[in-house]
């Protein structure tokens, strides 16, 4: 029997001895890829934590004490310690193991994370809480990259963990040089430095040096401080976080599982915010992540385990593909376009804009808000910023678009990729409140292109406009066939015409193909239908509101929430009209997902063309019978 297969639960863990370890985390780097690359999933930044999570375990008593991990998406050796070993054959599948923290799945998880940098208010949060409660036997383990380390939030709560002295926290920066990419700005640089220079080597064996010596505690703390401050020169960090006020250890081998262990006693047995700096390796144990310069497998699909080749990757291109090609493009023609990525260069497809224009480029790290605000200033000087982010990831930066951008009426384009659902990922990673939030910033236009010849006109349009926020959103997917217009006017695009329509179907983006299809299932039912799709479909164009008036009933079909979507706008622009054609709302439920495919979670929502053709059948069956009562009723009189 494999170690491995002994352990299920931390106690467990606890049992073995520490020679034993090295062998454990040997066999757990095994599990990771041979699990992940058959469901895909984070396997570079788990690889990288497995002495790391080895160690915590060891070290802290989870639940009781918590453990968390910023960001989450690291949570899979913590996950395989904790009791969910053989629930890795259905990671990020419908009723599966999560790909992040869930309290559902174990009590080990006290948070459910996935947007970056909150750990370590989460953190200061439960630590505060369990002083003023008197619990003090408990301490708070939190496990932050130095990738999530570039948010602004990891830097509030810092300042706030700081001031105070025996809020019990152990704070370990897991610091492998990437998010995605290299991690950018100035904390990278100073955490570069440190690896870098040759007396890194030193302090390691000092720290170690230090540890087997001195008693645990406060004052073995202040020997290693001493010590170490003689360093203060080319140990930036520690200067960085000593002179904030917290306690810093490090930086040490974070695949030392001895050197861990007895780093975090020392941090633990300090019963105050103390910082452990950790040194990882990304992907660390898999030759093909190691090697992989783009970003060590931060997270793959389904992978071949020995090479690390993708299996079963497509040609057709995707929406993050056009976007980056026409980006290059319109870099070329137009000197005044810049581009901002907050720690995504690749995944939203900007990586050949940023070799073609290396100037123009601007990887602002994990740091949404700074890059609305910093796009807001880029265009006041006469620049046009195009802000390119995961649809998700927007919300961060809300305030920023509708105060920096929106009401100083400046021209910013934010480009969504990741927009509607996206399954997998779970709840957090769908893309479905964009239309919501964007939609309340006055003058904001935003469209979602139905494919690629809309979203290149799309783009071309938006970096005309310099008076006010544009937004244009797609999906994760392939991107889909041409489906050409059979007609334009006023702004809107007919996809399907029928002179005796009764039924107006609004779509936009994805849901264009799906309503093409709704058309076709209605007129089998003997109904005619109009598909229109409103191409800038905010600010609600006064021509859909008359086409409504053409129609008996207007159907809406999107791919964000309902409340606050396309089609609550239009209600509320037919509303203000006057018109008062009965209304049918079809997109996602004002609610959490479950991860899922995205086929299946469309299916468990109704958001498919049978689903649609089936209501709609229905509504307009009860349309023509309440008109027929009225018609008998107004003949009775
Ligand atoms: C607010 C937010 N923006 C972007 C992301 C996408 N994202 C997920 S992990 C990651 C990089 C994290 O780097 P780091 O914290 O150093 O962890 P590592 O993967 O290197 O272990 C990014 C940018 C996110 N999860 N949340």
């Amino acid at each position: 029997m494999s170690l491995l297969q002994t352990i299920n639960e931390p106690d467990d863990l606890r049992k073995l001895g520490r020679k034993q370890l090295p062998e454990l985390a040997a066999e757990i780097r095994q599990f990771l890829i041979a699990q992940v690359s058959r469901t895909g999933g984070h396997l570079g930044p788990n690889l990288g934590v497995v002495e790391l999570t080895i160690a915590l375990h060891r070290v802290f008593d989870s639940p009781h004490d918590p453990i968390i991990f910023d960001t989450g998406h690291q949570s899979y050796v913590h996950k395989i310690l904790t009791g969910r070993r053989d629930d890795f054959v259905s990671l990020r599948q419908t009723n599966g193991l999560s790909g992040y923290p869930s309290r559902a799945e174990s009590e080990h998880d006290w948070m459910e994370n996935s947007h970056a940098s909150t750990g370590l208010s989460w953190a200061e949060g439960m630590a505060r809480g369990f002083k003023l409660r008197g619990e003090h036997e408990r301490t708070v383990a939190v496990v932050v990259g130095d990738g999530a380390l570039t948010g602004g939030m990891a830097w509030e709560a810092l300042n706030n963990i700081a001031v105070d002295d025996d809020l019990p926290l152990v704070i370990v920066v897991n610091d492998n040089g990437r998010s995605y990419s290299p991690t950018v700005g100035g904390l990278s640089r100073h955490l570069s430095a440190i690896r870098a220079d040759p007396r890194y080597e030193q302090a390691l064996d000092a720290v170690k040096n230090t540890m087997q010596r001195g008693p645990l505690g406060r004052q073995t703390y202040d020997l290693l401080h001493g010590m170490k401050s003689g360093l203060k020169d080319v140990l930036a960090p520690q200067v960085l976080f000593s002179d904030l006020g917290l306690k810093y250890l490090g930086p040490i081998d974070g695949h030392n599982i001895n050197v861990l262990i007895d780093t975090l006693k020392q941090a633990k047995g300090f019963r105050g915010p103390v910082l452990v700096h950790a040194v990882t390796q990304k992907g660390r144990g898999f030759r093909a992540a190691e090697q992989h310069e783009k970003d060590h497998f931060h997270a793959v699909g389904c992978i071949n385990a020995t090479t690390g080749e993708p299996i079963g990757a497509c040609d057709q291109v995707t929406w993050t593909e056009a976007f980056g090609q026409e980006m290059v493009e319109i870099g070329d023609e137009h000197p005044e376009v810049v581009a901002l990525t907050a720690a995504m260069l690749h995944p939203v497809g900007l990586g050949r804009f940023a070799a073609a224009h290396p100037d123009r480029i601007f990887d602002v790290g994990i740091a949404e808000q700074h890059a609305v605000a910093s796009a807001a200033g880029l265009a006041s000087t006469g620049l046009h910023p195009v802000v390119a982010v995961y649809s998700t990831f927007l919300n961060r930066a809300f305030d920023q678009l509708l105060m920096d951008v929106g009401l100083h009426q400046l021209g910013v384009t934010i480009v969504l990729d990741r927009a509607g659902i996206t399954g997998p990922d779970g709840a957090s990673h769908n893309g479905v409140w964009d239309v919501s939030i964007a939609g309340l910033v006055p003058g904001l236009m935003l469209a979602s292109p139905r494919d690629r010849a809309r979203l290149r006109d799309a783009m071309r349009l938006a970096i005309t406009v310099d008076d006010a926020p544009t937004l244009i959103r797609y999906s994760k997917e392939k991107l889909p066939h041409p489906l050409p217009a059979v007609s334009s006017r006023d702004g809107l695009d007919m996809l399907s015409m029928d002179p005796d329509a009764r039924v107006l179907v609004v779509a936009w983006g994805a849901m264009c193909g799906p309503a093409l299809q709704v058309a076709e299932l209605l007129r089998a039912q003997g109904i005619a239908a109009t598909v229109v799709d409103p191409v800038w479909g905010l600010p609600i164009n006064a021509a859909l509101v008359e086409l409504a008036t053409q129609h008996q009933l207007v159907v809406t079909m999107e791919d964000n929430i309902v409340v606050g979507g396309l089609g609550s706008r239009l209600e509320l622009a037919m509303d203000a009209a006057g018109v008062e054609v009965p209304m049918r709302q079809f997109g996602v439920p004002h609610r959490f997902l479950d991860a899922g495919s995205r086929s299946e979670i469309l299916a468990a929502i109704g958001l498919t063309p049978q689903s649609v053709a089936r209501q709609v059948t229905e509504t307009v069956s009860h349309l023509d019978a309440s008109s027929a009562e009225q018609f008998n009723h107004q003949r009775s009189h």
